[in-house]
């Protein structure tokens, strides 16, 4: 090594973490139809007709029921489609994003 050489010590750390997932939450009300709901979930969250009917009926008894989890930018784009789709057909429906 001349003297004019530098010599660079470098440690590099690498961090992972996992990415955050978030529950998409629908909301009981009374007036947005059971099918419409069951269609919405086998439509926009890909439930089969079996675990369609399974969460709205959990919705409707409940008051809320989880209808997928998944990374922000899918539960958000899901939950804006089954929001339009509803607010199209004039229907209350509400649904929440929770970080699990
Ligand atoms: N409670 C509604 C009814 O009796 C059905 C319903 C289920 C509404 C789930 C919203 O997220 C919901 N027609």
């Amino acid at each position: 090594m001349s003297s004019t050489d530098i010599q660079i010590d470098e440690k590099i750390k690498v961090v992972i973490t996992e990415p955050k997932r978030w529950k998409v939450i629908l909301l009981n009300d009374d007036s947005t139809p059971m099918e419409f709901v069951v269609s919405l979930l086998i439509e926009v969250f890909k439930h089969t007709t079996e675990t369609a009917e399974r969460v709205m009926v959990e919705v409707h008894e409940t008051g809320s029921g989880i209808a997928g989890v998944y990374s922000f930018e899918i539960a958000d784009a899901r939950a804006v489609e089954a929001t339009n789709q509803a607010r199209g057909k004039g229907y209350p429906l509400q649904i929440k994003l929770e970080e699990e």
